[in-house]
């Protein structure tokens, strides 16, 4: 078996030493850095997600600080969607787009102040991007990337565990906002957040050498609740419906295509980018929709690294982007990519590794 392993160029997260302690026995590279995705037992991470907490290093969702003068104008030239009512305090998912209108990042913005704020982005170079559109528009800002890691606290009892830490001020956050926190000296940001439909927090670890510290006092604070690590979850986000940039989005996915429509304000300026492009294949018409399919073959069985053909009256109709076993619904499911004339209920192959499978198209999301 060949090794990956930690480098400049594939960093390690503060709280890197925590989950190799944790037992970790899986990375995945996302953002220059190594994510933890499994920790051996899928089972028992999506049983605390779905009914305890589980704590989660999400560090690889780095942060894009963009400070200055023109560093709301800047925000909103690079975001589709109107962030002219965010306040300071309030974080909002914003889709991003280059200027053809494809999707290049879903992150979260996050204001903190006026004229600062945080672009807490997926997996692409917007650190880049930002500085490229900045200089090209002649804008005053400085975009760097901050010391700043964030930990997901998920599932139905997070709440109590991170009230239990910094006290019940955390119940009355509302979804998105965000306030300062400290704890034994380590300094960090909470925001009612997290990649999953169970609830929870995110804590911006701001000071990488305190990663085993923080790491810590959530796993001692969660202890009876049964707290224990987890990630992303592969199958619990395809339940709920949340979109994977990367994952469920190729080099040619715009935002109508996969649900995201409802984030993008078509009567922004247009010195936004993407905005005129948007308005092009709004009026053009949108040609593909993301959508459920649930397979006929009901045995657990892996997600998948590539796109699967999938195939309606024998003609290619799309591709399913991501799958996996969903144990509420005991069946594999999965998202797809497909071309208008698919309809919900239809009958569809799909073409896996060399095996067709029957399956049916339905509505997301599954809960
Ligand atoms: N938290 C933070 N940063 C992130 C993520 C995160 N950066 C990378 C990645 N995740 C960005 N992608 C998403 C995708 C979905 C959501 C958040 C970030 C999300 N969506 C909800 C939904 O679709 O139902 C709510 C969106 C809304 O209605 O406002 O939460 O998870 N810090």
């Amino acid at each position: 078996m060949a090794e990956i392993g930690p480098n400049t160029r594939l960093r390690v997260s503060p709280f890197y030493e925590a989950t190799l302690a944790e037992g970790v026995t899986a990375f995945s590279p996302y953002n220059n850095m190594l994510m933890p995705v499994s920790y051996g037992n899928p089972q028992a991470e999506y049983d605390r997600l779905m009914n305890g907490v589980a704590q989660w290093d999400v560090s690889v969702q780095r942060q894009v600080e963009i400070k200055g003068p023109d560093a709301a104008t800047l925000v909103q030239i690079l975001s589709v969607r109107d962030l002219s009512n965010c306040v300071v305090g309030q974080g909002k998912y914003t889709p991003m787009c280059d200027h053809r209108g494809t999707l290049i990042n879903d992150p979260v913005v996050l204001k903190l102040a006026e004229d600062h704020f945080w672009l807490s982005i997926g997996d692409n170079n917007i650190r880049m991007w930002a500085r490229a559109i900045a200089a090209e528009r002649g804008l005053m800002v400085s975009i760097e990337e901050p010391d700043v890691s964030p930990m997901a606290v998920q599932g139905p009892k997070a709440e109590d565990v991170v009230a239990h830490v910094f006290g019940d001020w955390v119940r009355d956050l509302k979804y998105f906002w965000f306030a300062d926190a400290e704890i034994n000296g380590i300094p960090l940001k909470i925001q009612r957040s997290g990649y999953s439909k169970q609830g929870g927090f995110e804590l911006y670890l701001m000071d990488g050498g305190r990663g085993s510290d923080l790491w810590n006092i959530i796993r001692e604070a969660g202890q009876s609740h049964g707290i224990g690590p987890g990630n992303p979850n592969p199958v619990e986000r395809i339940e709920s419906g949340l979109l994977s940039y990367g994952g469920d989005t190729d080099d040619a996915t715009n935002p109508f295509e996969v649900r995201l429509g409802k984030y993008v304000d078509l009567d922004l300026d247009t010195s936004v980018v993407g905005i005129p492009a948007l308005r092009q294949i709004k009026e053009q018409g949108v040609q593909r929709h993301q959508l459920g399919i649930v397979l006929d073959h009901q045995e657990p069985q892996p997600g998948h690294a590539i796109w699967y053909d999938v195939f309606k009256d024998g003609q290619l109709v799309g591709q399913m982007t991501n799958g996996g076993w969903s144990p509420r619904l005991q069946t594999v499911i999965g998202f797809v990519l497909v071309s208008n004339d698919v309809e919900l209920g239809d009958r569809v192959t799909v073409q896996r590794n060399n095996t067709p499978e029957a399956a049916t198209v339905c509505a997301l999301p599954f809960f």
